[in-house]
């Protein structure tokens, strides 16, 4: 497909999920506004159109709670999902804002990239747009250093440079092997009936979580419900895990907002954000495992690493290291075990290393390519300098997303689109990627 199509594909996709002031993270599956999604949206918005990407982000925020944290769905108007606000009740919080419904769990916090991404395109585009965006930016900061600080405290109450997460949800990889054992010890007991919508609209169920993975799913939710999401009775629900992508996420999303704060001579700001930025990815590092060279999540609850292969392992590469940790990880991500590896159709990072025992090609975050992951991996490289690696896996990319289907996941050997068709995200990082070019 020539480029100019594929570009125009990808935008008719973002109007297509367009509710107005937010974007559907996809058409039916998911037709609410994601938080993650909504940042990567407004990343490939900003090439289409400044002041909706500041919409997006405004819509988001609107859905902040008092403590900082930005909920990882704020809902529209749509049914047709599960869990919806009924079964969070988030208004029973007194942290959640009166008359949005949120979830009460958050995602990774990759704002700050949109929001540096959209001031620097704004900025290239000069007058009008840059007045909106730089104004946007001076008139937002404080929540996005909210979200960062609640992050920091609530999260890492150890201040041991790492993220702890009540659900598998809030890694955005919900059922990847990364959190196999941490959900087997969850064992749901009694509780309110419910019933999935997820698997009626993809083709085939073995793309998504199993029912018995939705059952501790659901479970989690009404714990943390239960507790009217107290983050310190939230630290006592049965999943808590410390998770190394996430926290990889922060530092770098938090050397970047420090960057915006000197733009704005946010001094304090900024020198606090680097702290952060620091601090993450110092305990980033330390999860290594010497002898596979990947990251590793830990289980809080009993203190167990959790190793595995999976694109969770990668995350200095995400928000940097020593060199020597960089170069390793590097060879090892482009090495035999994972996007050289002979069978796959595209060079492209698999969430999970089809040599490991828990790789499965269709099945959701255990096997198959996300293109928006690819991206962030894209990005971290050319944050790096690293622009040989940058431009190969952009390039592999948009041969992958040729197809004109902006599927969810790609399966990794044939290049099958999977998941939900029209994605939102799928299609933004499409736009991010084609404008650089
Ligand atoms: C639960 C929206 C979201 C992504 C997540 C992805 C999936 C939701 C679901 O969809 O999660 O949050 O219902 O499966 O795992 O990363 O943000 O695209």
């Amino acid at each position: 497909m020539h480029h100019s199509e594929l570009a125009a594909g990808a935008a008719a996709v973002l109007r297509g999920n367009d509710r107005g002031r937010m974007t559907a993270a996809a058409p039916r599956l998911y037709p609410h506004q994601w938080s993650w999604d909504a940042a990567f949206i407004a990343i490939g918005l900003a090439h289409l159109c400044v002041p909706r990407a500041i919409t997006e982000l405004t819509s988001l925020l609107a859905g902040q709670w008092s403590t900082g944290m930005i909920p990882h769905i704020v809902f529209g108007d749509a049914s047709g999902y599960f869990p919806g606000p009924q079964r969070w009740r988030s208004q029973e919080s007194p942290y959640a804002p009166r008359g949005v419904a949120t979830s009460g769990i958050c995602q990774p916090p990759v704002h700050s990239l949109a929001l540096a991404h959209l001031v620097a395109v704004a900025r290239r585009n000069g007058q009008a747009d840059r007045r909106t965006a730089e104004d946007f930016l001076a008139a937002s900061f404080d929540s996005w250093l909210a979200w960062h600080r609640w992050l920091a405290t609530a999260r890492d109450p150890g201040r041991a440079g790492l993220l702890e997460i009540n659900h598998g949800w809030e890694s955005g990889m919900d059922n990847s092997p990364r959190w196999d054992a941490p959900y087997a010890r969850v064992h749901p007991g009694a509780m309110e009936p419910f019933e999935r919508r997820d698997t009626a609209h993809v083709r085939d169920p073995s793309e998504r979580p199993s029912d018995l993975d939705y059952r501790r799913y659901v479970w989690l939710v009404d714990q943390l419900a239960g507790v009217r999401y107290a983050d310190d009775a939230a630290r006592g629900c049965d999943f808590r895990v410390a998770d190394v992508f996430m926290s990889a996420v922060f530092a770098v999303s938090s050397e970047v907002l420090a960057e915006l704060a000197d733009d704005l001579g946010r001094d304090a700001a900024g020198t606090e954000l680097r702290q952060l930025a620091d601090r993450f990815r110092a305990g980033v590092s330390g999860t290594v495992d010497d002898g596979s060279g990947l990251a590793r999540d830990r289980d809080v609850r009993t203190g167990e690493w959790l190793a595995g292969e999976t694109v969770g392992g990668f995350a200095p590469l995400l928000c940097g290291a020593d060199d020597a940790l960089v170069e390793r990880q590097r060879a090892l991500l482009i090495g035999p075990r994972w996007c050289g590896y002979p069978r796959l159709r595209h060079a492209l990072p698999p969430t999970t290393s089809p040599l490991a025992p828990e790789f499965h090609r269709r099945a959701y975050w255990r096997g198959p390519q996300w293109p928006v992951l690819t991206w962030l991996f894209c990005w971290a490289a050319s944050r790096r300098g690293d622009d040989e690696l940058a431009g190969r896996f952009r390039e592999e990319a948009l041969h992958q997303l040729d197809d004109g289907s902006f599927a969810e996941y790609y399966e990794p050997f044939t290049g099958e689109p999977l998941g939900s068709r029209a994605q939102s995200w799928t299609a933004a990082v499409t736009l991010a990627w084609l404008a650089e070019r």
